[in-house]
């Protein structure tokens, strides 16, 4: 393993200004998303929708330091015939791939799940890598809430969950790969932002213990969290300045110093939510983060450019657009000078 290589890569990944765009839905997610525009998920749909995105040139090229994508789309080429990994290089951003298998029903643990995908990650790595794939991604999804009559998250689920985390970063790093890893705290409970905080804090301690136990220099790696935020459905939900002093808070408790960065997945917040957050984040508390702190947004990229599109080629430059205006909205909340007259401006 070549660390500088990963670093310089990780660094990369979170440079001013920029981001990553999560376009890595499985075939079950993107369909749920083409159902709401009301269009197939057919293979050459989910091509032209992503290929519009690749070529959006001023977001990619100035906002968007890396794209996840899904086996599928690693391997699929343009309209054209161009790779859309070369399209996503060529615009000076790095090819990124999601690699875990999903989040399965945990045995003995009701209501809890766990990811699965190590048996044959290592030779999946090597032939992504082939592919172009620079980083990688592997989500593990963390409930709060019942699981039958208990409280979840019970230990065992996260010890098993930061468990798979640390040994698939191991094998990423083994294969010249930098791993996200990402431990997603759902939103979805009736919770408040305490909770949250709780959890999240015990989350990210074992996913540290685990990936020094499983020898992962942390120099090559980034980290993809939740914000600490109350649940969707409690009737407590927190300011954004309550949001980013609580969530820079439980990081600089929990992620260590030599992690190059932190990009937040946006969770079901709303566009503007993520951004304002991020924001929030970036304005007040620069000066005490010893990471970088960015975003790694699905939802929050791709919802206007997916509305705008609506699978019409004709609304191309309008789905271009609006992908342009949420990559340079988020840019700027990167940088901490983001604000609602310029959200507005456009
Ligand atoms: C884009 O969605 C990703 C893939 O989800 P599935 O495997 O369920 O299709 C997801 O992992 C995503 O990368 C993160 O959750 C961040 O996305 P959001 O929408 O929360 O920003």
């Amino acid at each position: 393993m070549n660390l500088d290589a990963l670093n310089k890569i990780a660094t990369a990944m979170v440079a001013p200004g920029k981001g990553i765009l999560a376009a890595d839905e499985s075939s079950g997610t993107i369909k749920k998303r083409f159902d709401q525009i009301k269009v197939d998920s057919t293979a050459d749909n989910r091509r032209d929708y992503r290929e519009m995105l690749f070529r959006t040139k001023e977001a990619m090229e100035k906002c968007i330091s890396g794209v996840i994508l899904y086996d599928e789309t690693i391997r699929q080429n343009a309209k054209d015939g161009t790779p859309l990994v070369r399209l996503i290089v060529e615009a000076g951003s790095i090819p990124g791939i999601k690699v875990d298998a999903g989040a399965k029903a945990m045995a003995a643990f009701p209501g809890e799940q766990v990811t699965e995908g190590l048996d044959g990650l290592r030779e999946r790595l090597a032939e992504y890598y082939k592919l172009g794939a620079r980083f990688a991604k592997w989500r593990a999804v963390i409930d709060i809430g019942l699981g039958g009559d208990r409280a979840i998250p019970t230990y065992g689920c996260l010890r098993a969950n930061m468990h798979a985390l640390a040994r698939y970063a191991a094998l990423c790093q083994e294969a010249s790969i930098v791993p996200i890893v990402e431990p997603e705290v759902l939103m979805d409970g009736d919770h408040d932002i305490d909770r949250c905080f709780e959890v999240t804090e015990l989350t990210l301690g074992l996913l540290y213990e685990e990936l020094y136990f499983a020898r992962v220099p942390l120099e090559g790696t980034i980290l993809k969290p939740n914000m600490v935020i109350a649940g969707k459905k409690s009737a407590k939900q927190a300011s954004t300045a309550e949001i980013a002093e609580k969530t820079v808070k439980c990081f600089r408790r929990a992620v260590p110093a030599a992690v190059p960065g932190i990009v937040f997945l946006s969770g079901g917040q709303s566009d503007e939510e993520a951004t304002e957050n991020l924001n929030a984040m970036n304005a007040g508390y620069r000066k005490i983060m010893p990471w970088a702190l960015s975003f790694s947004y699905g939802r929050a990229l791709q919802a206007a450019p997916l509305k705008a599109w609506s699978g019409k080629a004709e609304n191309v430059a309008a789905g271009q657009r609006a992908f342009l205006h949420r990559a340079k909205m988020n840019g700027l909340a990167q940088l901490g000078t983001w604000s609602a007259a310029l959200e507005k401006a456009a």
